[in-house]
């Protein structure tokens, strides 16, 4: 038996790809925000355009980060080929189980490789949010049709509603860094099995961890002053992953922080939070498609 309510099920076809999905296209962009020393730099993400992207219309946006050891490939793919992810969302939008939306795979490298260095890309991420806020998301919705009116603060503050962020294993702490730093921009957060290190790699694991991470959500929360229905968390995993019981325990902290949390078990109770364990999951992407199908239905709907 699961210890959640379980996860609605990707309809089986959704891996198999469709004549008209959406396409993928190379983004490319200028950041000196990616470390202290305001190092210029050229970077790339790949944007995915749902299938008769227009701008004319305005899209929700999702940014995805990879994990440690991943690259920016992890999520959509590339130009050329289609990755299960791209496919399955694809399907969604097809099917009007979502609304077209634009979907952003970045990186917090300087894209050169760190792979397998995840003490490294821990301060990496932490730094990450400067370049996101700073430039990530100024030049993409500057390109793409987004419901940003203009790409100054105040403008991705007007559109937070229709901004979400994801990220698997590092990526995952990338997206309770995001939920720290840039909650301004963003109000759909849907960390996929990793939890939150309070003091970066150096606070993996360590006991009290857990607590301290909940207390930091807890005073951000309060600090941006928004109402309590002003964000939504689907936090999802396995029950197999290796980020099961760091992640369990920083939501069991979190449900003590009743002030500014209150968890939804499901679409028909209100609530800012929501925690479901796949049985059987490990940590791999492979269960990306299915995390993306149940956190993306919830997502933008205010
Ligand atoms: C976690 C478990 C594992 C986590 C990250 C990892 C951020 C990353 C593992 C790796 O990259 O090998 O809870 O939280």
């Amino acid at each position: 038996m699961s210890e959640t309510k379980p996860f609605n099920r990707l309809p089986q076809d959704y891996l198999t790809p469709i004549p008209n999905g959406g396409r993928v296209v190379r983004f490319e962009y200028d950041t000196n925000t990616y470390d202290e020393a305001a190092t210029p730099l050229q970077k790339f993400c790949y944007v995915y355009l749902p299938q008769g992207y227009t701008e004319e219309k305005h899209y929700n946006i999702l940014y995805a980060v990879h994990g440690g050891e991943g690259n920016i490939e992890a999520y959509l793919g590339n130009c050329e080929t289609a990755s299960p992810i791209r496919i399955a969302l694809d399907h969604m939008i097809a099917n009007c189980d979502i609304e077209p939306l634009i979907v952003v795979s970045a990186t917090y490298y300087n894209q050169t490789s760190l792979a397998g260095n995840v003490g490294g890309a821990a301060d990496i991420i932490y730094h990450f949010h400067n370049e996101l806020a700073g430039d990530l998301m100024p030049s993409v919705e500057s390109a793409f049709s987004t419901y940003a009116e203009d790409v100054t603060p105040a403008g991705l503050e007007k559109s937070r509603r229709h901004r979400a962020f994801t990220g698997f294993s590092m990526g995952s702490l990338a997206t309770w860094v995001t939920f720290l730093n840039n909650l301004d921009a963003f109000a759909y957060f849907l960390p996929m099995s990793g939890d939150l290190w309070v003091n970066g790699a150096r606070d993996r694991g360590t006991p009290g961890n857990a607590e301290a991470a909940a207390d930091l959500l807890d005073a951000n929360a309060a600090k941006y002053g928004y109402a309590n229905d002003d964000f939504f968390i689907y936090a999802v995993t396995g029950d197999e992953d290796i980020a099961y019981q760091p992640m369990k325990g920083l939501i069991q902290a979190i449900r003590d922080r009743t002030h500014n949390f209150a968890f939804a078990e499901d679409a028909a109770e209100s609530g800012n939070i929501r925690w479901r364990v796949e049985p059987g999951a490990y940590h791999s992407y492979e269960f990306v498609p299915l995390y993306f199908y149940n956190g993306l239905m919830e997502f933008f709907k205010k």
